[in-house]
């Protein structure tokens, strides 16, 4: 008798916690996603670009870095991430890929928050959309995901006849760029910060009893690099030095690492000023809008009841080993801008060199919202870090992506090639069609930019075989 009155109690208690106390107590998750920010930017030390927002969230939370993508183009990357899976467990490898068809069950990252309590909704791209031409479109959303999405389309969607692009008729791509004139609140991103502030506003926990799961994509600085023409002004082209291809520096280079495009070795100075201005100019106006969201998370009292995440789905380059945009396997195209702030701010404005990878972000927002871990998760929570800097993270950080190579020289190539890579704490290691189609080791404590490969380097005999091994073990667990 006296069992069953605790029993009866203790269910009573539970249904009431239920019903009213916990879900209030679970953390908002704001999760901004960016499209093609690299690591250029005020709070990671970039002597030219503001980004005064960005910087504020990384003066409140922890700035990771050594956080890289697994694949470095926006589909798989976006798949790998939202889905807490490699790219070669969840079948997209490439920008027309669609996960469902290969793990039709598997519950997405927002799908498990909106299966466990949480109103869950996406502004703006978060799975892939074509950029520009998907603008305002689902794109290859994932339904089940959300509860509600909101798809804007700004003035910037309609100016595509006055786009300067190397090539015609082309603009995401390739490097194509404008500055505006028009009211800067009407570009797609600043219509999708407006949409994102009316979901705060509307769904706060405080009145629906509901947390929220907001999820919102920026797509600048993705190309077209369209900005209002303040932005472009905040970078005189006499300021910007652009990173030159270095003499001799490909000659240890695989064809197969190298992905370039038409037009973009060949750029003039002049050129390089101008296109660099215009991404510069698109960072400080995303920046904007992600003050206007920590702005309002102020002013609607939940910052500290919100977990905030400001991630890039993969780098992106401006001229270095002669590359441009994205999608080879070299530091600058897989490295990416990744902060996080916990609603305790537990080590404000601290930096880790831990390495991590974005699968790891799913199990990590599962964790600190205290929700049950899924099981088909393949990163690993960065709780520990983010509760001591100083943790060594994991061994090394795993990228994989298609050569695009193939696509300047198809007459070296019999068949597509698949690249991958391993960074550790102090190397790079990249085999490519498991070093059938070239090998490359660089090590960044002695050669920061990556230029001398050491792969054929005897004195390196040891550590090749040591990554070797490393890089298959992460390969197998990865597929
Ligand atoms: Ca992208
Ligand atoms: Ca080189």
């Amino acid at each position: 008798m006296r069992f069953w009155s605790f029993a009866f109690f203790t269910g009573l208690f539970c249904l009431l916690l239920a019903a009213c106390g916990q879900p209030e107590e679970r953390p908002n998750v704001l999760f901004i996603a960016v499209d093609d920010l690299n690591n250029d930017l005020g709070a990671y030390g970039h002597d030219l670009v503001r980004s005064p927002h960005i910087d504020r969230l990384a003066a409140q939370g922890m700035r990771f870095n050594r956080a890289y993508c697994q694949y470095p183009v926006c589909n798989p990357s976006r798949v790998s991430f939202l889905t807490g899976l490699y790219p070669e467990q969840t079948g997209a490898l490439t920008n027309q890929d669609t996960f469902r068809v290969h793990i039709p069950e598997v519950a997405t990252l927002p799908q498990w928050f909106r299966q466990h309590g949480y109103y869950v909704a996406r502004v703006g791209k978060l799975f892939h959309y074509n950029v520009p031409l998907g603008i305002g479109t689902d794109g290859l959303d994932d339904s089940l995901s959300w509860d509600h999405v909101v798809n804007p389309r700004g003035i910037d969607r309609e100016v595509h006849d006055r786009i300067h692009t190397l090539t015609p008729g082309q603009f995401g791509g390739t490097l194509s760029w404008l500055s505006l004139d028009d009211d800067e609140g009407e570009h797609t991103d600043a219509l999708g910060a407006s949409a994102a502030i009316a979901l705060l506003e509307e769904h706060h926990a405080a009145q629906t009893g509901q947390p929220i799961f907001l999820a919102v994509g920026f797509y600048r600085p993705h190309t077209p690099y369209v900005a209002p023409r303040s932005y472009f002004e905040k970078y005189p082209l006499e300021d910007i030095h652009p990173v030159l291809e270095e003499p001799g520096d490909r000659d240890d280079i695989p064809v197969a690492a190298l992905a370039d495009r038409p037009k973009q070795r060949e750029l003039t100075v002049e050129q390089r000023r101008e296109i660099i201005q215009a991404y510069y100019a698109s960072i400080s106006f995303m920046d904007a809008q992600v003050g206007r969201l920590l702005d309002a998370l102020e002013r609607l009292d939940m910052a500290d009841n919100t977990i905030v995440v400001f991630v890039s789905d993969h780098g992106y380059h401006l001229g270095h080993h002669g590359l441009w945009q994205k999608g080879d396997l070299f530091e600058g195209s897989v490295r990416v801008p990744l902060i996080v702030a916990t609603p305790e701010r537990r080590h404000a404005g601290a930096a880790t060199e831990a390495l991590t990878e974005l699968v790891d972000l799913y199990p990590t927002l599962v964790e600190l919202s205290g929700l049950p871990l899924p099981e088909h998760l393949a990163g690993q929570s960065m709780k520990p870090i983010l509760e001591d800097p100083a943790h060594p993270g994991r061994p090394a950080a795993l990228t994989v992506a298609w050569s695009r190579a193939r696509w300047v020289h198809p007459e070296a190539f019999d068949e597509p090639v698949l690249g991958h890579t391993i960074r550790t704490p102090r190397f790079r290691y990249t085999e490519w069609n498991q070093g059938q189609s070239g090998v490359e080791l660089y090590d960044y404590q002695e050669d920061p930019q990556e230029y001398d490969n050491l792969a054929d380097n005897p004195e390196h005999a040891e550590t090749m075989a040591r990554l070797k091994q490393l890089l298959d073990e992460k390969r197998r667990a990865a597929q």
